[in-house]
């Protein structure tokens, strides 16, 4: 690396440590692109993240997410605590994020340094956007902010893997949404540790609660002793009604994960999965970086002068090889 790019690294690493929102909308940007210099830049950052409690909400189009994060960042701030949001679009065609930003530039906390919120969208494969939430999330982390956010439109197995980054996963819904509690077995419904029923001003609140209440029941069984107990918290976000009950149930499930080793658990699932995708990332682009070699061991293998394996294990060699060099 060029001694100039270090220098700046050591600094951008200052400022975002500071986190000042140029440096972060900077680095946001590049972990997007993932740009070149970003894994030297994340691996600066890494040693300082592991602190911010990030909270992943999810839940259907227009249930009240970005209204519900703005009510929860207020209160958050209330208590003095610094929030950092992602909010995720993973189709990029609709506008999560700037509702979002609108919502709380129209609030207290437009000119709050200590909130910082962002967009997140890239057009990359899902794991790509699973990763840019991963290290975007990280990043503000490192940044100092006590809570992390990330707010995701919940549809499929996707939008589970996005929210997996969360230390806490609080799930939307709506009253009177029986096909969406239906539709969250198998998948929202198992992974939520604290369900919401947002617009309780609406009819039918009570019931759609006792719906949730009645399929994890179903779903998890009787619980044992030791087992987190999901609470299903009804709120009228855009008033603010229930959301001081969210952000208690939000601390008692961190120190509940702190007692009961989960949090280490998921620090461990965390680790393994940016692993996996980095190590993922160097052998693709090693492959396709050497096409030349890889197209020679197709010729080999389809003319039966070498087997798929071996091929394989012949490419990585050279891999390791090539990660060896200064
Ligand atoms: N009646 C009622 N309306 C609400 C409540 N919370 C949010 N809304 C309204 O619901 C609409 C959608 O709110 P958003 O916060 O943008 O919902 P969202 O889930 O973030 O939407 P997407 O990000 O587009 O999926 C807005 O018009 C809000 O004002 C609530 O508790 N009661
Ligand atoms: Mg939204």
């Amino acid at each position: 690396m060029a001694r100039h790019e270090q220098i700046s690294t050591t600094e951008l690493t200052k400022r975002l440590l500071r986190a000042e929102p140029r440096a972060l909308a900077r680095t946001l940007t590049a972990i997007e692109r993932r740009s070149p210099g970003v894994d030297a830049l994340l691996a600066s950052l890494h040693e300082h993240t592991g602190n911010a409690h990030v909270v992943g909400i999810t839940g259907p189009a227009g249930s009240g997410k970005s209204t519900l994060v703005a009510a929860l960042t207020r209160e958050l701030r209330a208590r003095n605590r610094t929030v950092g949001i992602l909010a995720v679009d993973p189709s990029s065609h609709r506008s999560g994020g700037a509702i979002l930003g609108d919502r709380i530039r129209m609030s207290e906390s437009s000119t709050d340094p200590g909130v910082y919120i962002r967009s997140l969208a890239t057009r990359d494969a899902v794991g790509g956007l699973s990763r840019a939430v991963l290290d975007g999330a990280a990043l503000l982390d490192a940044a100092g902010k006590d809570v992390v956010i990330v707010e995701t439109v919940g549809a499929g197995q996707a939008e589970v893997d996005v929210i997996n980054v969360a230390d806490t996963v609080v799930v939307v819904s709506i009253p009177g949404a029986g096909d969406h509690v239906q539709a969250m077995k198998g998948g929202l419904l198992e992974i939520a540790d604290v369900h919401v029923v947002n617009k309780s001003d609406r009819p039918g609140a009570q019931q759609t609660a006792a719906e949730i209440r009645n399929a994890i029941s179903l779903s998890v069984g009787d619980r044992e002793g030791g087992e987190w107990d999901v609470p299903v918290q009804q709120t009228i976000a855009s008033t603010g009604s229930g959301v001081s009950d969210i952000v208690h149930q939000l601390d008692e499930h961190l120190v509940w994960m702190l007692d009961h080793g989960t949090r280490a658990e998921r620090a461990r699932h965390n680790a393994t999965t940016r692993i996996r995708w980095a190590a993922e990332e160097l052998v693709l682009h090693h492959l396709r970086a050497g096409v030349d070699s890889f197209d020679a061991a197709v010729a080999e293998v389809a003319g039966r002068r070498t087997d798929p394996v071996r091929a394989a294990r012949d490419l990585l060699r050279t891999l390791s090889a090539s990660l060896a060099e200064p």
